[in-house]
């Protein structure tokens, strides 16, 4: 089945919240964010600003009627500043005004006087201060320190990961309105509908059910909008409850780049031990997260990074300590892979380091420690249906790697200026929530008389396809065809209490739900078929829109079947409940279940240095990934193209600045590099591993967002083994990402 989407929003059809009709009287939005990136608010002047012709109010804290509050996990940050401020662009008061132009002006006129403390936007020295948003957390395994002394080669390593800017198409947004009996309405741009409700009612002080949420769909998302929408959308619905009047508010991308967080950077130490025979008997590793400013999401990206800083190898004694540093940035956040990217980055390093002092293929160390059946993950999980050897050796003969290698060689030793380098990357990642109580979802399905469907749930459509898979789902149960089905927009009055749709896990969490309301149906619309065929239910089946007994067409069609029922007054509507099974973890032993399956793959990728300038070209990604039973393999590939080229845009282009001032220097496109056409690797090859698919995933398809991001890694060792070919002088070192200026620079280091 095609992306229902493409067409539309091929045309420009497709509706975001900046697309639907205003209301007549309509306000505009404009936040005032601190010039200052950490201070103590001596005074705040509004005089000007509110004297400005059109501008209707300027909101601060003493305005919210409820709590000025939106931590999610920690209740750490105010919706808008009190009497401190804690980076730069941190909102301090909210413009309403007749139209963008006057509240951005407005926004100008506001005069702010903030006595200065001390900046810090280094998390080791964030750290050092005993500035932590949590305290440190550590996983282990085995026994680390008593194996030091059975390897048979040590090595240590620094490794400085770098962050990145989501760069979703649309920017964060809101459209907020009154509606009868003092309730609010929140068009939002968010991953979480029942976040933006929750968060929404506190500032406001009402119950819950006064508030409801909508999402048509996400132009993009990547994670920037699990959590970081909630201000937002709360700003507007502030103003709109208290001036009883529709607010908007889309943000420029330019303040959406300086106020939002991004994925966090890490700095890290590690120690790697292994044996004669390049079996890794120990790691351990500190990591600094930084977390900005407030606690967001951080602690479960920390929790994240835990669980995936061994990837895709066992090692029998691992100690992992993470600590979440405050620093004076925007407060990070989710960004697909959600802390895992980093934790695979590093031990991916401490490999390539001690490849490069045995003086071995880095491939010959990772392929001797692939997890295997039943071995332990360092968080207490037994390893079940692992395929990553499957993968990898697939791959291997697929690809011909042997051949691969020996042209590369080949090329390198004809062509003193150009050097080809090849890495292989493999993946592991966990699907679920690791916080066990947000792994369930609901779905609700309506059949019209006419034998049309209804449907929704809480999944957010974001560019990912989720609302194809939810209408395959439907299709699929009650043998229909998809075009019977419409799927409505996620909303807080018909899906209750929602997950945001994150963790890879959307479509399992949200299908299964709609698959268990569907089933419910089906057996209901069965009873009736039986009834009119005069037999038993078990005889009933429904295939292709006719009903069938005991496997012959009989001659009543879906639509009458559904008139029936109707006319028989049988409930043609349900509601599905799914809680993913098995899963727990228990954080005072840091031990248990967490992830419902994972997912596996190995990926070869190639790239082309250019030894003059520092540029280069990747020239393949081959991949063998594991996806379980595809439901969908036109959108699963093109989940993994796209989390591929955004994978090898952190590794190696998209470089965040900041000034010692705490203001973000790389603020603009022309500032900060993203992959474009021209960087994407020319060719992708992706292979599907064999495989029958967990029974957790979703019609034994399993999820696709986050995994293939990893893929991306790669880059990073591919260019690092090019400029060695060029310049033996070069000592491998771990400073993501590797921009041509950083390439540039090893090129010629002596
Ligand atoms: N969001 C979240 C996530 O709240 N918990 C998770 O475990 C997670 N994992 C990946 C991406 N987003
Ligand atoms: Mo996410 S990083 O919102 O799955």
């Amino acid at each position: 089945m095609k992306n229902i989407d493409s067409k539309n929003h091929v045309t420009g059809r497709s509706v975001y919240v900046d697309d639907i009709p205003v209301q007549t009287g309509t306000l505009y939005g404009a936040i005032f964010g601190s010039p200052k990136a950490h201070g103590k608010i001596k005074s705040l002047d509004l005089s000007k600003a509110e004297a400005l012709e059109g501008v209707e109010r300027i909101f601060t804290y003493k305005d919210i009627p409820g709590k000025n509050q939106i931590g999610g996990i920690i209740e750490d940050e105010p919706l808008l500043a009190e009497d401190e401020v804690h980076f730069v662009g941190h909102p301090v008061a909210f413009i309403v005004a007749k139209n963008e132009k006057i509240a951005q002006k407005a926004a100008k006129l506001i005069k702010i006087d903030i006595e200065e403390f001390e900046i810090i936007t280094d998390p080791r020295k964030a750290q050092k201060k005993g500035h932590l948003l949590i305290p440190p957390r550590t996983f282990h395994i085995g026994d680390v320190k008593n194996e030091w002394s059975k390897c048979e080669s040590i090595f240590e390593g620094k490794v400085e990961i770098g962050g990145q800017e989501h760069l979703y198409i649309e920017t964060q947004g809101s459209y907020s309105y009154p509606i009868d009996n003092g309730s609010i309405k929140i068009h939002s741009s968010t991953q979480g509908a029942t976040l933006v409700q929750k968060i929404a009612a506190q500032v406001l002080g009402l119950p819950m059910h006064r508030i409801e949420v909508d999402v048509a769909r996400l132009g993009g998302a990547f994670g920037g909008k699990e959590d970081q929408a909630t201000a937002y959308a709360c700003m507007a619905a502030l103003a709109s409850y208290i001036l009883k009047k529709p607010v908007k508010h889309i943000l420029h991308r330019l303040d959406d780049m300086h106020m939002t967080g991004k994925r966090h950077p890490y700095s890290a130490d590690f120690k790697i031990g292994l044996s004669k025979d390049h079996k890794i008997l120990a790691f351990q590793t500190t990591m600094y997260q930084n977390g900005g400013a407030a606690n967001d999401l951080s602690p479960a990206i920390m929790e994240r990074t835990l669980f995936h800083t061994t990837n895709v190898y066992f090692i029998p004694n691992t100690k992992v300590t993470v600590y979440s540093c405050k620093t004076n940035l925007p407060p990070n956040t989710a960004y697909r892979g959600f802390g895992a990217p980093q934790g695979m980055f590093l031990i991916e390093s401490a490999i390539a380091k001690a490849a490069y002092e045995l003086n071995v293929p880095k491939r010959t160390i990772q392929e001797k420690n692939f997890i295997k059946e039943n071995d332990l993950f360092q968080y207490g999980q037994i390893a079940e249906n692992v395929n990553i050897t499957n993968c990898y050796q697939t791959a291997k003969k697929k690809y011909h790697i042997d051949k691969i290698e020996k042209d590369i060689q080949e090329f390198n030793s004809k062509n003193p200026n150009h050097k080809k380098g090849m890495a292989v990357m493999p993946i592991c990642f966990g699907i679920s929530f690791t916080k066990t109580p947000m792994n369930q979802a609901r779905a609700l399905v309506h059949i019209y008389q006419d034998g049309s469907l209804g449907i929704s749930t809480g999944a957010v459509e974001m560019g990912q396809a989720v609302n194809t898979k939810m209408i395959q789902v439907a299709a699929k149960v009650f043998s229909i065809n998809t075009d019977r089905i419409k799927i409505e927009s996620t909303n807080t009055t018909r899906v209750a209490n929602t997950s945001p749709t994150a963790a890879s896990s959307g479509a399992d969490l949200n299908g299964n739900a709609l698959r268990i309301a569907c089933n419910a149906l089906l057996e209901r619309l069965k009873e009736t078929a039986a009834k009119m065929l005069s037999c038993k239910v078990s005889e009933v089946s429904i295939v292709d829109e006719t009903v069938l007994k005991n496997g012959k067409k009989t001659e009543i069609l879906w639509e009458s079947l559904i008139e029936t029922a109707f006319l028989d007054r049988v409930c043609l509507t349900e509601n599905g409940h799914y809680a993913t099974p098995i899963i727990h973890f228990d954080k005072t032993k840091e031990k248990g279940h967490p992830f419902a399956y994972h997912v596996y793959g190995a990926a070869i990728i190639t790239v082309t240095l250019d030894c003059i300038r520092g540029t280069y070209e990747f020239d393949d990604v081959k991949i063998v990934h594991d996806f379980g039973n595809s439901m969908n393999s036109t959108i699963d590939n093109g989940q993994v193209e796209g989390a591929i080229v955004q994978g090898i845009g952190w590794m190696t282009m998209e470089e965040l600045a900041f000034g010692k001032d705490g203001r973000l220097l790389s603020n603009s496109l022309s500032t900060y590099k993203v992959p474009d056409i021209y960087s994407i690797p020319k060719n992708i090859e992706i292979t599907a591993l064999k495989t029958e698919g967990p029974e957790l995933a979703l019609l034994r398809s399993k999820a696709i967002g986050e995994p293939p991001f990893m893929y991306g890694i790669g880059a990073y060792f591919a260019l690092t083994k090019a400029i060695r070919e060029f310049n033996s002088n070069y000592k491998l070192d771990f400073d993501s990402p590797l921009t041509p200026e950083k390439v540039l620079m090893r090129l010629y280091q002596k």
